[in-house]
């Protein structure tokens, strides 16, 4: 008989190449030995910890897919996914301060700016000294960014950008501002614009009394006559699929953050079930409980198999947007279940922060919304598969 390994049931680590379970095993010993120890703490108390972009940036963690000349490590998206997952294991918002940093900010610097631009920011943002953050949503434009009201205005040298931003990652202690605005000089088109701290007119107020993502900082960003340079504009791409090339990858990215949160989640399960005994004997030797175990392993382990070929499709650059929707969608929503399911099996215990899983189970809350909520995701499906567009 062929060994079985409860824990990697389709042997998803042979499946990686020798490059790839060492980016693996280097994130993973970083996110144990030092940020484990920090998140009770950090989301208890509602605190984030600038040092920590430093920290991954040491590390190579930022930017995995940026070539080595600005900074990054060269690495594919299977590593990005990899790096993902160690980190979401952890915690959704550190996920979240590094997918953002990476995806959504170096990546639109990478593939949309200007020489100079690439050579200004990406070294900086892929070793942490600076910090970024991707202003696309509004307070009256989420689920459809189309309807943003941020305008950029032309003048002689540049642009005055007017609007407020909604919901942003990193927003409060950012250097770097990547922000998406209507420009009348480009027909009413949405173009990115790279803003920097301290600019006139640029504020970005924290959102307090998060009870999701409390180790991530969110905040907004308040554009108030910002005036900016013709340099300041993503000279490469317009319209919506700017943002949306961003997303592309930081949902790809989270389909395997979420894996992570929820192995945390099926492992502490099945620790708790075989040290705690009801009715003479481990809750682990019941039915019930079993079948739960049972359940978690098998959604985990079908959505692993899943992300690593839309990773395998990324790195031949030969994956549409929807197969993205697919993994961010089911892979978010089957997480979330799986973490609420751990949190009963925990019981009591279950809803104290010492134990986890309760952490994990309102952060998936948050990240199956962000990025394309579950339902956005499902009508993306439902029109590349109808043809038809049940948005509106
Ligand atoms: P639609 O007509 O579908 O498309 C407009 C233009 O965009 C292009 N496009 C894409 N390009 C590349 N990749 C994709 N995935 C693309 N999807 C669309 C499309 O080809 C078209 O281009 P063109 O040249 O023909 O103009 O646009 P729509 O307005 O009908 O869009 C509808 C919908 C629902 C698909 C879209 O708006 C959507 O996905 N909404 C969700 C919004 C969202 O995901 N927001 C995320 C904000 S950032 C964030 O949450 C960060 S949290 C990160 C963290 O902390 O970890
Ligand atoms: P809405 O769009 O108002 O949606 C509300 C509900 O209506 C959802 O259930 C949705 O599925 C449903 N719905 C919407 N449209 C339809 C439809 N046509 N048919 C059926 N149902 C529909 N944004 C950024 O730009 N940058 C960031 O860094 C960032 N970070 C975030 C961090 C956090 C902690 C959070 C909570 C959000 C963040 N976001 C960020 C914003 C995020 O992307 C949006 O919250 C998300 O896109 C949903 O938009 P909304 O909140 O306006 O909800």
């Amino acid at each position: 008989l062929n060994a079985f390994d409860w824990a990697d049931p389709f042997k998803l680590n042979d499946q990686l190449s020798e490059d790839e379970r060492m980016i693996r095993d280097s994130a993973h010993a970083y996110c144990q030995e030092k940020l484990q120890p920090r998140i009770l703490k950090a989301f208890a108390e509602e605190q984030t910890d600038p040092d920590i972009f430093r920290e991954m940036g040491e590390m190579g963690l930022l930017g995995v897919t940026v070539p080595e000349q600005y900074g990054g490590i060269g690495a594919g998206y299977v590593s990005y996914g990899l790096v993902a997952r160690e980190v979401e294991r952890v915690d959704s918002g550190y996920r979240s301060m590094m997918s953002v940093q990476s995806s959504l900010v170096m990546y639109p610097i990478y593939a949309y700016g200007s020489e100079e631009q690439r050579q200004k920011y990406l070294p900086k943002l892929s070793s942490g000294e600076w910090i970024g953050c991707f202003g696309l949503t509004e307070p009256d434009a989420g689920s459809d960014p189309g309807g943003m009201k941020t305008r950029a205005t032309k003048t002689d040298g540049g642009y005055v950008l007017n609007g407020s931003k909604m919901w942003i990652s990193n927003s409060p202690i950012a250097d770097v501002f990547v922000v998406w605005a209507k420009s009348d000089a480009h027909g009413g088109k949405i173009r990115g614009f790279v803003l920097e701290k301290g600019m006139k007119g640029l504020s970005a107020p924290k959102i307090q009394n998060k009870m999701s993502l409390r180790a991530s900082i969110t905040g907004e960003i308040v554009l108030d006559n910002v005036e900016v340079g013709e340099d300041a504009l993503l000279p490469h791409v317009e319209g919506l699929k700017g943002p949306f090339g961003c997303l592309n990858r930081a949902r790809y990215g989270i389909s395997w953050g979420v894996l992570g949160a929820a192995e945390f989640c099926w492992h502490a399960a099945r620790q708790y079930g075989l040290d705690r005994h009801q009715f003479k004997r481990p809750l682990a030797q019941t039915q019930l409980y079993q079948k739960k175990l049972a359940d978690m392993q098998t959604e985990i382990a079908l959505g692993l198999q899943a992300s690593l070929q839309v990773g395998r499709l990324m790195d031949k650059a030969e994956a549409a947007p929807e197969m993205i929707s697919i993994v961010k969608r089911n892979n978010c929503g089957k997480c979330l279940d799986i973490a609420r399911m751990s949190r009963d099996m925990h019981g009591g215990n279950g809803i104290s922060l010492e134990f986890g899983v309760i952490r994990h189970l309102v952060n998936l809350e948050t990240v199956n919304t962000y990025e394309g909520a579950h339902d956005v995701h499902a009508l993306i499906l439902g029109r590349a598969q109808t043809g038809l567009q049940a948005f509106f």
